[in-house]
């Protein structure tokens, strides 16, 4: 079908993923009803997992075909939160044979959600076990000196306990779009550095990995497996599976990795201040299963990196800080010895643009430009400047895609597509600019990128992400990268400092006129 004009990414933010109706087949998943143990919907494939066909199971009570200990259990946390028991080691007798199971309970509108996953036969959940797992990497990510060596520690202990032939950390820009800032791999293609846009991951899977810390897809070509009935028979509505460890994968997430020849893939969640902060992705090129046991390991990993992510933060901060603090000491000398606002600034030249990592700067008092660096021509900084006084709120404006508000921009958009600008002093016309250039971003598909691009319909327009791709290009055109948080920041305390000096000389011109 031909994809309709009016198509744009958020589209992708649309797909409500937390009520596929399907699971993975690598478990099977019981609804019981909490209030009676009524098992009322079940997943299509218990015989295969649990050797108890559907309607064998639909209508009966949990209470047959767990053990009395392990109804306990679960009756006790109905009331809380069910991650002090899981997992429940489950034995089903077929036979002469035990097979043994994971047991992963969760509670959700006064349901509870048993899913049960084959045990390895070689399994045990030894606490033992865990600690030796996560002990040496909770040291090295409490001892790291800042945010890469954390990073790097950890992508590399995972690897060495999970096997994955790919392990990273991908962590979100101010903007939604994101970069893999640690790798560790055996494969020859790297990722490292490399950016992605928002769309990658949509609104809504962000969100719910912020509720769920943990998802795994052992192997992408599955056939998802259906629920029997496909909708709570209590209240016919679609059973949600925000928290379920086997939840149908997106479909587009599907095709995505296929089209970067990733077969199985696991992500954890990193989280700071409620917030997505990025992800341990995790990839390998054929099908690989992590028992939950080992999975648990790796949350935990996360949940720990996750806490210290705001300390190491500051420490990778902190340099860039004292750098700051040095240049505008060296700022404030300079404009308290100079005569005019300008021939102070002048005499600090390119030092100004380290202070924010920009490549091109303009002073502008009176009428009278300074440009240091690369800048648009003298007469399209007065253009702009005009422009952007009636955008300064708090004395500030920024903008990482001056082009798409200010289209005059469109002709220099290699030289200054990010814009900081900073008021000085309305009333003498000071103000200082920094510019950015467009930054070409680049997007490594792994895959064939010249495989035709399929697009899915089922009668709503959807987009594959390949597609997506191309689109994505053309709204990041014209776009530099985002100014950080502290870089706005040195901005604005180097204004109140200015204004300070500025007051001074004010005082010492009006004592001695006195
Ligand atoms: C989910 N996208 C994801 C996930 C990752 C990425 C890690 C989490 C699921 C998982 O663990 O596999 C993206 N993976 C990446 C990126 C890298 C990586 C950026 O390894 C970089 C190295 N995806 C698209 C488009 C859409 C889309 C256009 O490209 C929508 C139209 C959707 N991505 C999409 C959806 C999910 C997703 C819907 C949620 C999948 C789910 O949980 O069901």
């Amino acid at each position: 079908m031909v994809i309709n004009e009016t198509f744009d990414l958020t589209n992708c933010d649309r797909e409500p993923i937390h009520i596929p109706g399907l699971i993975q087949p690598h478990g099977a998943l019981l609804v019981v009803q909490a209030s009676t143990f009524q098992i009322i919907q079940v997943s299509s494939n218990t015989l295969e997992i649990l050797y108890v066909p559907p309607d064998q199971l639909l209508g009966t009570s949990l209470l047959d075909l767990l053990d009395s200990q392990q109804i306990q259990q679960i009756q006790q946390c109905i009331t809380r939160d069910f991650e002090s028991i899981n997992p429940l080691n489950i034995t089903i007798t077929y036979g002469n044979k035990y097979y043994h199971f994971y047991g992963i309970v969760h509670r959700h509108n006064g349901l509870i959600i048993l899913e049960l996953e084959p045990k390895p036969s070689e399994q045990t959940t030894d606490f033992l076990d865990f600690y030796q797992q996560v002990r040496g990497i909770i040291t090295q990510i409490q001892k790291a000196t800042s945010l890469l060596p954390m990073c790097q520690s950890v992508v590399k202990k995972i690897r060495e306990i999970t096997g994955f032939e790919r392990v990273m950390i991908y962590r979100f820009d101010t903007d939604g779009a994101g970069s893999v800032i640690a790798e560790d791999t055996d494969q020859e293609l790297s990722y490292f550095g490399l950016r992605y846009p928002v769309s990658d991951i949509p609104k809504q899977a962000r969100q719910l990995y912020t509720l769920n810390w943990l998802r795994l897809i052992p192997d992408v070509n599955y056939q998802p497996v259906a629920l029997i009935p496909d909708h709570n028979p209590l209240t016919n509505q679609p059973l949600d599976l925000s928290l379920s460890v086997l939840r149908s994968v997106s479909p587009l997430h599907i095709e995505y990795l296929q089209n970067m020849g990733v077969t199985a893939s696991m992500s954890i969640s990193l989280i700071q201040d409620q917030k997505l902060w990025g992800l341990i992705a995790c990839h390998h090129t054929s099908p690989k299963h992590i028992p939950y046991n080992l999975r648990t390991a790796c949350e935990f990993i996360g949940q720990v990196m996750s806490v210290e992510l705001a300390n190491k933060e500051a420490s990778e901060h902190s340099d860039y800080k004292m750098q700051v603090k040095l240049l505008q000491a060296e700022f404030i000398e300079a404009l308290s010895q100079a005569n005019t606002f300008l021939e102070g600034i002048e005499s600090i030249g390119n030092k100004l643009l380290n202070l924010v990592n920009a490549t091109g700067a303009v002073i502008s008092s009176g009428n009278r430009y300074i440009r240091i660096g690369q800048t648009p021509l003298e007469l399209e900084c007065h253009a702009l400047l005009n422009w952007i006084k009636p955008n300064l709120h708090h004395n500030v404006f920024t903008t990482q895609s001056l082009s798409k508000d200010y289209p005059a921009a469109e002709s220099y958009k290699d030289i200054a597509s990010g814009v900081l600008a900073l008021e000085i002093s309305q009333v003498h016309h000071n103000y200082i600019l920094w510019f950015r250039p467009e930054e070409i971003q680049t997007v490594n598909w792994g895959g064939n990128p010249n495989k035709p691009v399929e697009i899915v319909s089922d009668g709503n327009v959807r987009i594959s992400p390949r597609k997506s791709f191309a689109l994505w290009q053309e709204t990041v055109q014209g776009c530099a990268l985002p100014w950080k948080r502290c870089e706005l920041q040195a901005i604005v305390e180097l204004r109140s400092l200015i204004v300070g000096v500025i007051l001074r000389q004010a005082d010492e011109l009006a004592l001695m006129n006195f």
